[in-house]
C-alpha cells in the first residue's frame, strides 16, 4: 500500500500549511487513511439488503442528516426525554464506513444506518448488489466551500484570513477538495438515482431548512419508517425537527465538549448553519467563476448548486 500511495497524485494544501496531504485514488481526493478505509470496506463489507447508506459530500449537512435519520428510525425505542441524541454526538449514532468497518455488524441490532462520504463509484460492491437504499444530501457549492475552509482551518487552529480562503477556493475549483471534485460526487449519485428509481433519495440542505416538515415526512417514508397520522397529530415530526435543530444540538454538552475520534473538537461541526454565509467571503469574480463551473458540470440535471 505504501508503494502504491507513492505513485498516486498527491496534493498538500498551502492554505492548510502542509498539515494535510490528499491523494487522488479511484478518481477522488482524500486523506490516505480514508482511502485505506475505503479499500478495506470494498474488500470486506458484507452489506445486507436492509442496510441504509447515509451518504454526503463533507460539509453539506451530514451531521444534521445523521441526527434526523437516526431519530426517525429509532423513534419507537426511546421516549422523548431519553433520546440518545441528547447524550450522543450525532456522528457516533452510526458507523462511518471508512473508519468503523468493524462496528457495522453489531450496530445492525440498533439501526440499519451506515454513513459514508465515499463517491457512489467507490461504494463497496455488496451495497449495490444488495440493492441497499441510499439517502444523499447536497448543498449549495459556495456555502460548502466556506464551511470546508472553516472546518479544516479550525482543525489545525489556523486563522481565517482572506488570502488563505482564495487558495482554498482555487483548489476547490480544480476539483481538489476532501472527497472532491464535489460535482463528480453529486453526479455519481444523481446518475445512479436515475438508474435505480426509488432506491436513492436526494435531499437538499436549503430545502430542509426552508421546509423541514415535508422533507422529514419524505425521509421517513423512504427510510421505511413512515409517520402515522396519529404521530403527525401528536407532534412527533415537530419534536424530531426540534431535537435535531442546529440550536438544540449545538447547545448540548455532548456536542460542545470533547473530541470526535480523539481528533477533532466536536464543536467545530457546529458553526453557523446559515444559508448564504458565502456572501461574506466571495468576491464577484469568485462567485461568477464557481457558478459558471457548476452550471457547466451539472448541465442536464435539474440540480441547482448556486
Ligand atoms: P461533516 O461532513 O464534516 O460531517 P457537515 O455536518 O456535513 O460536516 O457540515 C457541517 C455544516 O452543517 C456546518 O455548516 P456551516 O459551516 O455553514 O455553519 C454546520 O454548522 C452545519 N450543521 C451542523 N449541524 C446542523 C444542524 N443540526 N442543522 C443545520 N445545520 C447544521
Amino acid at each position: 500500500m505504501e508503494e502504491m500511495f507513492n505513485t498516486l497524485p498527491k496534493h498538500s494544501c498551502t492554505w492548510l500549511k502542509g498539515n494535510s496531504t490528499w491523494y487522488k485514488y479511484q478518481n477522488f481526493w482524500t486523506l490516505q487513511r480514508f482511502h485505506l478505509g475505503a479499500i478495506l470496506a470494498q474488500q470486506n463489507l458484507k452489506a445486507q439488503p436492509s442496510d441504509i447508506l447515509v451518504c454526503s459530500y463533507p460539509k453539506t449537512g451530514t451531521t444534521w442528516l445523521k441526527a434526523l435519520s437516526f431519530a426517525i428510525v429509532t423513534r419507537q425505542k426511546f421516549d422523548k426525554s431519553a433520546n440518545p441524541l441528547l447524550t450522543t454526538f450525532p456522528h457516533d449514532c452510526m458507523p462511518f464506513l471508512e473508519t468503523d468497518l468493524d462496528l457495522i455488524e453489531e450496530n445492525r441490532n440498533k439501526s440499519p444506518l451506515i454513513s459514508t462520504h465515499l463517491p457512489y463509484q467507490s461504494l463497496p460492491e455488496s451495497t449495490i448488489s444488495s440493492n441497499c437504499k441510499i439517502v444523499y444530501i447536497y448543498r449549495n457549492v459556495k456555502d460548502v466551500i466556506v464551511s470546508q475552509f472553516h472546518f479544516l482551518r479550525g482543525i489545525h487552529k489556523l486563522p481565517m484570513d482572506d488570502s488563505s480562503f482564495e487558495e482554498a477556493f482555487d483548489d476547490f475549483c480544480q476539483g481538489i477538495s476532501g472527497y472532491g471534485p464535489y460535482w463528480e460526487h453529486i453526479l455519481g449519485y444523481w446518475n445512479a438515482s436515475l438508474e435505480r428509481p426509488g432506491k436513492i433519495l436526494f435531499l437538499k440542505y436549503e430545502d430542509l431548512k426552508r421546509d423541514p416538515t415535508s422533507n422529514l415526512i419524505k425521509l421517513a417514508e423512504f427510510l421505511g419508517s413512515p409517520f402515522s397520522d396519529g404521530e403527525v397529530k401528536d407532534g412527533v415530526v415537530e419534536n424530531i425537527i426540534k431535537l435535531c435543530s442546529f440550536e438544540n444540538l449545538s447547545n448540548l454538552d455532548v456536542n460542545k465538549n470533547g473530541l470526535h475520534n480523539n481528533l477533532i473538537e466536536k464543536q467545530i461541526f457546529f458553526r453557523k448553519a446559515k444559508d448564504g454565509d458565502w456572501k461574506n467571503y466571495f468576491t464577484d469574480e469568485m462567485k461568477e467563476k464557481i457558478d459558471n463551473l457548476v452550471d457547466e458540470k451539472l448541465k442536464g440535471t435539474n440540480l441547482v448548486l448556486k
